[in-house]
């Protein structure tokens, strides 16, 4: 690597390094600052010996626009985690760095499941850019470079974890939290048959079951958890009370996703809805068909999953009609007060933990 990207891995390594508050450098900047080093270590990896610089290139260009793009609260939350967990002590900068690497091991993680998720949901936007396997030089390809982007999480674990007391741990978490999500995906596409029309899938314990495995753990449980790990406060019963509270927050967050598909502005959530004609098992149909009269379900069995623009304005006059929009607020405020009584019913852990990640979704418009 360059003598300045070693003397940033220094500067991150050595202790003596603390932009964490007041100084000039953001915590955004600080943490993408964390990516730079991480991503320049990886298009460098000495296991892949003198790489054409072809492949080193289209590795830096799949990184950067499918890694660092999005609003980092999964990454970000790491650290957070941390900080409330050990104050009113300071976490050191060692340990600001140590949280900030896995903060992008759950963001490389993120990377992986949307780029193969935008294939198998046939998006067409992400993050506000054309999704990655729609650009002409990328196409199927995207299908290697996701299984590349869940491969760096390890090349990364390994390289700044192997001699961590919780390596071993943190392995696990990641590999049992791919296994639940793609469960999750599993259960979120089986459930959504192109070309086939049942409504009766579409009940509120399918969808929570879809939502909890493959949206929950991996936006929730997981960063909490890996701010538990690094902090050395992984016992049973903080991870089972973690657990509990993270999932619950997880499946109001693809609530609020489910909701913005629909009603969401595209130009600020940087993706443009497809569940309507994706078939999908969403929280608005299941309200929807828990609301309708007969006509409406009627409606809704002639239109849902059709991808054309008529079908589309048909589902969604329903849910204007049955005034979902106001559902969903009550929901949303229902739910989120009912976090902060469950949050704070505990004692084992500070609640800041868990209220900091919940202010910041809470009526998130993206
Ligand atoms: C969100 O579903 C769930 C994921 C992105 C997990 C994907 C998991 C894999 C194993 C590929 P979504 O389709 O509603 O998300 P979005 O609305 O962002 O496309
Ligand atoms: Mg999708
Ligand atoms: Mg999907
Ligand atoms: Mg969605």
């Amino acid at each position: 690597s360059s003598p300045a990207e070693a003397q940033q891995q220094t500067r991150y390594t050595n202790g003596t390094h603390a932009p964490t508050q007041g100084n000039n450098k953001t915590r955004r900047e600080e943490f993408l600052g964390v990516y730079d080093v991480l991503r320049d270590w990886l298009i460098n990896d000495p296991l892949l010996g003198d790489q054409p610089k072809s492949a080193r290139e289209h590795l830096k260009s799949a990184l950067d626009y499918n890694v660092p793009g999005g609003k980092l609260n999964r990454g970000m939350s790491v650290a957070d985690s941390l900080s409330a967990l050990v104050q009113p002590k300071v976490p050191s900068s060692e340990e600001i760095f140590q949280a900030d690497v896995l903060g992008w091991c759950i963001e490389w993680l993120q990377a992986f499941f949307l780029v193969a998720d935008d294939i198998m949901d046939n998006s067409v936007t992400r993050r506000g850019q054309p999704c990655w396997y729609r650009l002409p030089q990328v196409g199927l390809v995207a299908c290697n470079d996701y299984i590349i982007l869940e491969s760096c999480i390890y090349r990364i674990l390994q390289h700044h974890f192997s001699s961590h007391p919780s390596y071993a741990k943190i392995l696990e978490l990641f590999h049992e939290t791919t296994h639940q999500t793609s469960h999750g995906q599993l259960m979120d596409i089986i459930t959504a048959p192109i070309g086939t029309v049942d409504l009766t899938r579409y009940t509120l314990p399918t969808y929570m079951r879809i939502v909890t495995y493959k949206t929950a753990f991996y936006s929730f449980y997981l960063p909490v958890a890996c701010g538990l790990l690094v902090g050395g406060t992984g016992s049973p019963e903080a991870l089972g009370i973690t657990k509990d509270i993270c999932l619950r927050m997880g499946q109001y967050f693809q609530i609020q996703d489910d909701y913005l598909d629909c009603f969401g502005d595209p130009e600020v959530i940087g993706k443009i809805g497809t569940d309507i004609q994706d078939n999908k098992c969403s929280w608005l149909v299941v309200q929807a068909l828990d609301r309708a009269s007969a006509q409406q379900k009627t409606t809704i069995e002639e239109h849902y999953g059709k991808d054309n623009d008529r079908s589309i304005a048909a589902v969604k006059a329903v849910y204007q009609e049955l005034q979902l929009e106001d559902v969903f607020l009550k929901y949303e405020q229902e739910s989120y007060d009912e976090l902060l009584g469950i949050i704070s019913q505990q004692q084992l852990l500070p609640s800041a933990i868990f209220t900091t990640f919940l202010k910041k979704i809470y009526k998130r418009t993206k």
